[in-house]
């Protein structure tokens, strides 16, 4: 693996998680094995969860790390190539990126989409600059269209709780106040896809994914219907694709108790960070079916095994 930023970088996907779990069981197996090495992790968006479990993940490696926060404490970076950079951002990503491959080893970057302009957000501009310029392996900590990192936790996470061989998974879109990404709701579906689960995506008319990514998945537009024998319900808000960046107003798509009378006793699923009451009710956050905490825990091991991965092939 060279670089880490969709499903199509694993060559065998339950090989893959099969190794998560191994280093589940002993994270520090191969404490000396990134002893020489430097992790860079850049931020242009706030995270909770990438942040310290893939600095924790580097750390059970051995791998030294360095943190930046690139819009509060570094220079504002241009990303449009052949500009005359009279404005307020004063450094290229050309070289911002060069500069950062000469201290790091590997380079891990977290950048959303503006959500204005659906074609330049889709043509992943940022994280390919990186991998150009960079010279190192990139590891995406969610980028414009993808989450591949949250996608194998979620992956690892089904396997350890599935009751059935192919179990049904139901990925639902939820309401929020904000106009959210479709990178989590984009790379479940295509790890989804890829696994050996039976899969469908719910979501109000208007709110359906781009089809590069949802392909073999089943799609609904009604929650009581899709939700019918359930064994996982992932939930999610996002914004709309086809109108793009549009807010959905539909309360009623909640996740709480009554929602899931008619699945197979569904565990539910959320990436975080969820708001309460808006998106999952606290009666299902606060009860046996949210494994929310279990998902979060394996994004350490997700990230070990990526990181290992490359390491191994430095
Ligand atoms: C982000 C998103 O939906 O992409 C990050 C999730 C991991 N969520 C929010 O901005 C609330
Ligand atoms: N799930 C996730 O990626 O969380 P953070 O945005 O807090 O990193």
């Amino acid at each position: 693996m060279r670089h880490f930023t969709s499903v199509n970088d694993v060559k065998d996907l339950d090989g893959f998680v099969q190794k998560a779990l191994a280093l589940k069981e002993s994270p520090f197996a191969h404490k000396h094995l990134g002893e020489t090495r430097t992790l860079g992790l850049l931020f242009f968006n706030s995270s909770l969860r990438t942040r310290m479990s893939t600095q924790k993940a580097a750390a059970n490696l051995g791998m030294n790390t360095m943190v930046m926060n690139v819009t509060q404490d570094s220079w504002q970076i241009e990303i449009e190539d052949g500009v005359v950079m009279d404005g307020g951002k004063a450094e290229h990503i050309r070289e911002a990126a060069a500069v950062l491959g000469q201290y790091c080893d590997i380079l891990g970057v977290r950048s959303f989409p503006a959500l204005q302009d659906r074609k330049a957000d889709y043509s992943e501009k940022i994280i390919k600059a990186f991998i150009k310029h960079s010279g190192v392996p990139v590891v995406s900590l969610e980028s414009a269209t993808l989450h591949p990192l949250q996608s194998f936790a979620d992956l690892v996470t089904i396997s350890e709780f599935k009751k059935t061989p192919k179990p049904k998974v139901v990925l639902s879109w939820a309401p929020h106040i904000n106009a959210l990404p479709q990178a989590v709701s984009n790379s479940f579906s295509q790890w989804m896809t890829h696994a050996d689960v039976d899969f469908s995506i719910v979501q109000p008319k208007g709110f359906e994914l781009s089809d590069q990514f949802t392909k073999g998945a089943k799609i609904y537009y009604d929650q009581e219907e899709a939700f019918e024998g359930a064994d996982f319900v992932y939930v999610k808000n996002w914004s709309s694709y086809k109108n793009y960046g549009e807010v959905g107003n539909y309360p009623k798509w909640m996740i709480d108790q009554s929602k899931l009378v008619n699945t197979n006793q569904a565990k539910v699923m959320h990436c975080l960070p969820v708001r309460r009451n808006v998106v999952i009710a606290d009666e299902v956050l606060d009860s046996e079916s949210a494994i929310v905490i279990h998902q979060a825990a394996n994004r350490v091991f997700s990230a070990q095994t990526v990181l290992k991965e490359m390491l191994e092939n430095l």
